[in-house]
């Protein structure tokens, strides 16, 4: 009788799993590591005309390639700077481990400009503090139940937008307690995450009036989110609270995309942090493994520039892959985060993309991943360039960033 309750028990939860699996992965795309094709990725180590780089004073212009490789055909130009001040005074209020300020970043020109409201945890310290930057996805209210967070738009009436939506994804207390603090503003304030209307936002402050699909190397969503988290640090620069030295630039998913295109273009983030950013992001496109080129630029044609579409199931064109994205980020550290069950994310390949970094951080006399095997889960690797695999789903939960927190204490000092 146990034995038979315990085995329905095993069934229900097996397709409870199969379930989930389905729902996680979309069909009709490779998930069998015995099918990844055999590829062969661009040299890191190798200029566009042929010279090897062998001497850390040959980086400068490596990366500078690179990072023109990526706004050209990948992620679009980075536009410049625009000033950027706050609208009015911050409304702050007192939690148990901190103080919380809400305010609105003006960004731009006085008459043209975008408002961005902004949300900024600090810690009771003494001292000016180091902080993680990141968007949050659905909104500031998100972050916490707390009810003083202000909510920017109409009262939600769906469950993924309410009040303390995404808190399991903020584990704020557990962050101030550790000395950090944390700024977040929701990524829809800056860009809508829309094909048709993605230049209604920041891309109004840099001038050029397209419409329709993206330009060749145009601005991308994921360049506008990138560039915003720049903006979002020339603040943080002012406030003398903040160590900005000290600024760890992070992401989940599309953000984790987005947070390293802006660690790779802005070498003020002290780290640079990218979970679960699979495709277009830390895994090596090459391997085809979940989700692809071709799917990713037909369901977000406006996270990439026009230039992208030409590598649609032509990944071996692509004059770059992810390991040369990360490598960007050199020598600042780098950490990135897979879980068991995101294989639409590839967590092999986003652990080789970091893995095939390696060299370009050796370079610079840093240490890197060693082994090319995939550590083992929950076990992270906390060299310059770090990495985890734990178990669960696409998400980002405690055990990330009790690992992020980990991190920085070691490779910036513990806060205090
Ligand atoms: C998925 C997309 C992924 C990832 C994810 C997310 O639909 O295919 O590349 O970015 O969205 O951001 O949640």
């Amino acid at each position: 009788m146990r034995t038979t309750s315990l085995a329905l028990s095993i069934a229900l939860l097996m397709s409870f799993i199969a379930l989930e699996e389905a729902v996680a992965q979309p069909k009709g795309f490779n998930y069998d590591e015995s099918k990844v094709p055999s590829y062969t990725l661009p040299e890191l180590l190798v200029m566009r005309d042929g010279t090897k780089v062998t001497k850390p004073e040959q980086w400068p212009a490596r990366r500078k390639e690179i990072l023109e490789l990526y706004k050209d055909q990948v992620f679009g130009q980075m536009p410049a700077a625009k000033p950027v001040k706050v609208l009015q005074q911050p409304k702050v209020h007192q939690i148990e481990n901190g103080t919380v300020e809400q305010f609105t970043l003006r960004i731009g020109s006085d008459d043209k400009y975008l408002d961005l409201p902004a949300l900024l945890y600090l810690p009771k310290s003494d001292k000016p503090v180091p902080v993680f930057l990141g968007y949050n996805f659905p909104g500031n209210h998100t972050v916490s139940a707390d009810p003083q967070l202000i909510i920017n738009g109409p009262e939600p009436t769906d469950a993924k937008h309410a009040r303390g939506a995404s808190a399991s994804r903020w584990p704020i207390d557990e962050i101030l307690k550790r000395r950090y603090g944390v700024v977040t503003a929701c990524y829809q304030d800056l860009t809508p995450d829309n094909g048709k209307t993605f230049r209604t936002g920041a891309h109004r402050l840099f001038g050029g009036e397209n419409q329709g699909e993206l330009g060749a190397n145009e601005t991308s969503a994921i360049g506008a989110w990138a560039w915003g988290l720049s903006r979002i640090l020339d603040h943080l620069e002012t406030d003398k609270r903040i160590d900005a030295k000290r600024v760890i630039v992070h992401g989940h998913s599309r953000l984790g995309k987005t947070s390293l295109w802006a660690g790779a273009n802005d070498e003020r983030f002290a780290i640079v942090i990218s979970n679960n950013s699979g495709e277009g992001g830390a895994a090596i496109t090459r391997r085809r493994f979940g989700e692809t080129i071709a799917r990713i630029n037909t369901s977000f044609p406006h996270w990439f520039c026009g230039n992208y579409k030409q590598y649609n199931d032509q990944e071996d064109k692509l004059p770059v892959d992810s390991h040369m994205l990360i490598a960007l980020a050199a020598p600042r550290p780098v950490y990135f985060a897979s879980a068991v069950e995101d294989t639409w994310a590839d967590p092999r390949g986003e652990f080789l993309g970091a893995f095939h970094a390696g060299p370009f951080y050796r370079l610079l006399g840093k240490e890197a991943l060693e082994s090319e095997k995939l550590p083992e889960v929950n076990q992270p690797v906390q060299t310059t360039v770090g990495y985890h695999i734990r178990t669960g789903k696409h998400d980002i939960t405690l055990y990330d960033w009790t690992q992020y927190m980990d991190f920085a204490d070691k490779h910036l000092g513990k806060a205090k």
